[in-house]
């Protein structure tokens, strides 16, 4: 018997930690004095001048002469930059300070950062991809069809290009040299690689979802002229139509969610750690950001934000290095996501626990059940619910203390994993999050 909960059981279960952890944040912030946002940084291109957003607010802190067309931000501190207007690719630390400024034989378009730190960037007029090391040593080319735009590295470490003039992309392998090539519809640009391996394609007429194979999983309506493409913390796929000024939203498997206005002119995406996607909006001079629903939580203005690729180092986290560990907290990059934190703040991290010990104290005891009480009934904190939640079926209630009394002073069954030793939720989107 299997023991995953069927999918409305676990959208139910996704609903109440989204409330749970806006009700944890919201308390964080009001404890801290300070604001909701958790640690996170957004880069972008604002005429010739290199910009990053994070909880202090978005300023110019580089200059980025000839602006800023492809990102590919590094976890971990910095971020890659193709220029707009002039060959150079530019490499800058988590402060803003120029380290490498490579003068390349081609304009480049999309970049992308693989998992052992080199970068792969587009040249449309060569009709390759240029594969340049984290030191900026020249590491060669490969073939990419007919004016390759966009490139995304995915979690095996191959490199994908559109061909926006071949109606195809190229998979290219540096480990065997391999390349296929895969057809697909009118004028591919940008594109990304989601967590589980699948690959999603900007058409001009739509968007498209391929297996790490190459093969055809979706052919997605979207709004006017997809361009920029992102995967959300959930998994959720959000892509830019530039020209209807909406965001067309999927669900990891592929299916339509939702449609939200935004901005003219929206451009470049990219999924913050938090959970939340932010929006580059050109002509409407602005950034937004939505939470993972939709909701808009805020507009700040921008003259005019330019920057396409991932901008936020999310999907550097999630899609190519899933195993690594970007802000060092000792939780890999997947697996903090999975738990619904952010895997680019040290700050938010999951945290170990015994299933039952409501106070922590490293036992499970008599003092736990009325721990559990005071909190169920007194409106005490506590800052690892799913402790209390000893029968693990994602709800807090009575039968959770009942349950505990149980098994201290009857011959009820034992708490659920972890127990009796200290561990991560077994399942941690089907319950609360831990923290602290
Ligand atoms: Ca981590
Ligand atoms: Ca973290
Ligand atoms: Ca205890
Ligand atoms: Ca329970």
């Amino acid at each position: 018997m299997g023991t995953r909960p069927r999918a409305r059981e676990r959208g139910e279960a996704m609903r109440r930690v989204d409330t749970t952890l806006w009700i944890f944040w919201g308390a964080l912030a009001l404890v801290a004095g300070g604001s909701a946002l958790p640690a996170q940084e957004l880069w972008f291109a604002e005429g010739s001048s290199l910009w990053r957003l994070d909880e202090s607010g978005a300023a110019a802190i580089g200059d980025l002469p000839g602006g800023g067309f492809g990102f590919a931000a590094i976890p971990g501190g910095g971020v890659w930059v193709a220029s707009r207007d002039e060959a150079r690719l530019r490499r800058f630390d988590a402060t803003g300070a120029l380290v490498l400024d490579l003068v390349t034989a081609a304009p480049l378009q999309g970049i992308a950062v693989a998992a052992d730190g080199s970068v792969w960037a587009a040249r449309p007029t060569l009709d390759d991809i240029w594969h340049v090391a984290a030191d900026g040593a020249d590491l060669g080319a490969a073939p990419a069809g007919d004016v390759p735009y966009g490139v995304a590295v995915d979690r095996d470490g191959r490199v994908w290009a559109t061909n926006a003039f071949g109606n195809s992309v190229t998979r290219f392998d540096p480990e065997t040299g391999d390349s296929l090539a895969i057809p697909v519809g009118f004028f591919p640009s940008h594109l990304a690689a989601a967590p589980d391996g699948s690959i999603w394609i900007a058409e001009k007429e739509g968007v498209r979802r391929l297996s790490g194979d190459g093969a055809l999983l979706a052919e997605l309506d979207a709004g006017v002229f997809p361009l920029g493409v992102a995967v959300a913390r959930d998994g959720s796929v959000w892509v830019a139509n530039q020209n209807s000024h909406d965001v067309s939203v999927f669900s990891a498997a592929g299916a339509p969610l939702f449609t939200i206005a935004t901005g003219a002119k929206p451009h470049g995406i990219a999924g913050a750690g938090d959970g939340s996607i932010w929006v580059l909006c050109r002509i409407a001079g602005e950034i937004r950001r939505y939470a993972s629903t939709g909701l808009l939580l805020e507009v700040l203005p921008a003259g005019y934000p330019e920057g396409i690729g991932d901008l936020t180092g999310l999907g550097h986290a999630l899609a190519v290095d899933p195993d690594g560990d970007a802000d060092g907290d000792g939780i890999a990059n997947g697996t903090e996501a999975g738990f619904g934190f952010d895997p680019l703040d040290a700050t938010s991290t999951p945290a170990t626990f015994i299933r039952g010990d409501a106070d922590r104290s490293g036992a499970v005891e008599i003092s736990d059940a009325v721990a559990a009480l005071e909190h169920l009934f007194g409106g005490v904190a506590n800052d690892c619910p799913e402790a209390l939640d000893v029968d693990d079926d994602g709800s807090l209630d009575l039968a959770d203390p009942i349950y505990l009394l149980g098994y201290l002073y009857g011959s009820g069954p034992a708490p659920l994993s972890p127990f009796p030793e200290a561990g991560l939720d077994p399942l941690p989107m089907g319950g609360y999050p831990c923290a602290g």
